[in-house]
């Protein structure tokens, strides 16, 4: 084991109680997912050391509004948003999937400018990440008290209601949500308010729908980052669970659906071919140009967020819009 450069504390969630490890379930989840009929995988394991940096890249990309789009929510509205964080008095500001959190210093920084009692609760899979934001939170604004916590959603919800009393106001950004399909993210918001109280607050970044040309090209851009981003998902297989898929066999294909308002990405097999998936005891028969589904990213409008947290127990409070209104930050409290 080796020592950290700097302590900062760290509450690790992440060990698994049935002595099973991440690769076993990656591994799981993969046969699982290309056992179907409709062959899919989870969008969740797209961020290795890899996917990651490749995702970091999409956020840079022209094409790309959502990020740009976020980031100027927060920074034109950070005055109004702290304030309404703030005026129950002290609070934990819990950012789940925080990453490199660096749409959140935004807020942080106003948090500090405006003096409030918050202490920040970053919450990610990734050690790496949790270990490298603390630290650079240390540097960059040290008045704030960070508490970063490694382990799932819900792991972490848990254990702070086991463990701290105080208010809590969530950030789930960058339109994460939409990940989920309908019914995913009923349950996923309602669990999140299963572990609040009256007095809570729920800050959550949706894309809005908008030209679906403009959807369509944020991710199918034209340097390619999202077809390597996509087709990553292959490389890591072969990386992780000893597979052989010929990467170069398949294609990235994205399409908009207007009438659901969903994104849907796939892989598509260029020829017929078997892949070995030795991890996970599996033989995969592709069809020439069977397609491979890897992501859905459900774009809302107002009306319908406002009736998916009335169903989950949250009331909006304010809707938060960039200037072309592509992108909405949505504060909701506790119904
Ligand atoms: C991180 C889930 C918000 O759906 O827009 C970007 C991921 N996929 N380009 C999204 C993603 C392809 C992104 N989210």
């Amino acid at each position: 084991m080796e020592t950290p450069s700097t302590l900062t504390p760290m509450i690790e969630l992440s060990r698994r109680q049935d002595g099973s490890n991440d690769t076993t379930a990656f591994a799981h989840d993969v046969a699982e997912g290309l056992s179907q009929r409709q062959k899919t995988l989870p969008s969740r394991y797209f961020y290795d050391g890899a996917g990651s940096k490749l995702f970091q890249q999409i956020m840079t990309l022209p094409e790309y509004y959502l990020t740009r789009c976020e980031q100027e929510v927060l920074q034109e509205n950070k005055e109004a948003m702290v304030r309404q964080f703030s005026q129950g008095g002290l609070f934990h500001l819990i950012d789940l999937g925080a990453g490199d959190a660096f749409k959140t210093k935004i807020l942080l920084s106003e948090l500090s400018e405006q003096q409030s009692a918050f202490d920040y609760v970053p919450v990610d899979i990734s050690g790496d990440a949790m270990q490298e934001l603390s630290e650079s939170l240390q540097k960059e604004l040290p008045q704030v008290k960070v508490e970063a916590v490694v382990g799932e959603y819900f792991q972490a919800l848990k254990w702070l209601q086991e463990n701290k009393a105080e208010r809590k106001v969530v950030l789930f950004l960058g339109s994460n949500i939409g990940n989920f399909e309908t019914a995913e993210s009923i349950g996923f918001l309602r669990s999140i308010r299963s572990y609040l109280q009256p007095g809570d607050q729920l800050l959550m970044g949706v894309d809005l729908r908008k030209n679906p040309d403009v959807i369509l090209k944020a991710y199918d851009d034209a340097a390619g980052v999202t077809a390597a981003f996509n087709l990553n998902l292959l490389h890591r297989i072969n990386r992780e669970l000893d597979a052989d898929f010929d990467v170069n066999q398949f294609c990235h294909h994205a399409i908009y659906n207007p009438l659901e308002g969903v994104m849907r990405s796939f892989l598509v097999s260029k020829s017929e071919q078997e892949v070995h998936i030795r991890k996970a005891g599996l033989t995969v028969h592709f069809d020439a140009w069977e397609a491979l589904q890897t992501e859905n990213s459900y774009k809302y409008n107002i009306p319908q967020i406002d009736e998916l947290g009335k169903e989950c127990g949250f009331e909006i409070e304010t809707v938060f819009y960039d200037s072309q209104k592509r992108f909405a930050d949505v504060l909701f409290k506790v119904s």
